[in-house]
């Protein structure tokens, strides 16, 4: 299997290029999609798996997009490329991307860890905006992923997007990038500074939030502490009583017998 694996594996600009032009933007549109579902199950199932094991998960909710045509070739024309399919696939990182949203930022890199470290996924880059924030006060973790596509007679390494960042993040980043598209990408000066202090505020919530969980499962820890030592004495308790019973169930059936056995005249030889 491994060794059909490595015969086939060859990478999507290779296998478009053996393809018609016609052909090419439907079959690239075909693995981006695949390259996209599979990406989501392996979400879906970290998030099942957080559930059922763990009492918390950390994956709020996700979104996935495939990237419109217009805004590939608007992208493809901001970086100096024609808009061809070859330079749509060696050049636009985002065709296919999935955006996860966690609680708390420590929860990004966890998740980060734990899609990076799968053997199936090669991690292409990394950008941390969340280290580093963009100039419009952008925060937000950022992978970009290969991950197997199996076709019919081939395997196809297929590029994917991982945003991965906290509900207030998310909240800023879309805020902003109506902001943008209602000026058109030229947002006057006054607007640009109070979406700055706005990230600073998310970044001063993000900590705060975490921190004060962090606090809550320590109080929780002690509790549980406690808790745990009042139920073992109970579950004591329950026990001691429970024997209690059973010795009282038993005296008492014995006490009867004997006074049958009295009231019948058995002596205890023949019982036994
Ligand atoms: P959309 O509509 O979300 O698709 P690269 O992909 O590495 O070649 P790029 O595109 O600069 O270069 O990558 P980067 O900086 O990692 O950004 C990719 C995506 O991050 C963007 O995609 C946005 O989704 C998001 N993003 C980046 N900067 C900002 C920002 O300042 N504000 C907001 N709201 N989102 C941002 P697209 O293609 O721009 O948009």
């Amino acid at each position: 299997m491994s060794t059909n694996k490595k015969i086939s594996e060859i990478e999507l600009n290779d296998y478009i290029s053996t393809l018609k032009e016609v052909d090419a933007w439907e079959s690239a549109m075909l693995l981006y999609n695949s390259a996209l579902k599979q990406m989501q199950t392996k979400v879906e199932i970290l998030s099942d798996e957080f559930k059922h094991v763990q009492k918390y998960n950390p994956i709020e909710y996700v979104k996935v997009r495939i990237k419109k045509p217009e805004s590939i070739v608007e992208k493809l024309k901001r970086y100096g490329y024609s808009d061809s399919i070859e330079n749509m696939i060696r050049y636009v990182n985002d065709i296919a991307g999935l955006r996860i949203i966690c609680s708390f930022t420590s929860d990004i890199y966890r998740l980060s860890e734990m899609i990076g470290s799968q053997d199936d996924i090669t991690v292409l880059s990394v950008k941390d905006y969340i280290e580093s924030p963009k100039s419009s006060g952008y925060r937000s973790f950022h992978m970009i992923v290969s991950v197997p596509v199996f076709l019919s007679d081939k395997v196809v390494d297929t590029k994917v997007e991982v945003q991965i960042r906290t509900i207030a993040m998310d909240f800023w980043a879309s805020l902003e990038h109506k902001i943008q598209y209602k000026f058109n990408g030229r947002v006057p000066d006054h607007i640009r500074v109070d979406l700055w202090e706005c990230s600073d505020i998310v970044n001063m919530l993000d900590n705060k939030m975490l921190s004060l969980n962090e606090a809550v499962n320590r109080a929780q820890a002690e509790d549980s502490d406690e808790d745990g030592g009042n139920e073992d004495y109970k579950e004591d308790n329950d026990i001691r009583e429970r024997q209690e019973r059973i010795r009282l169930k038993a005296e008492l059936k014995s006490k009867s017998q004997e006074a049958e056995k009295a009231g019948s005249g058995e002596d205890g030889a023949k019982t036994a």
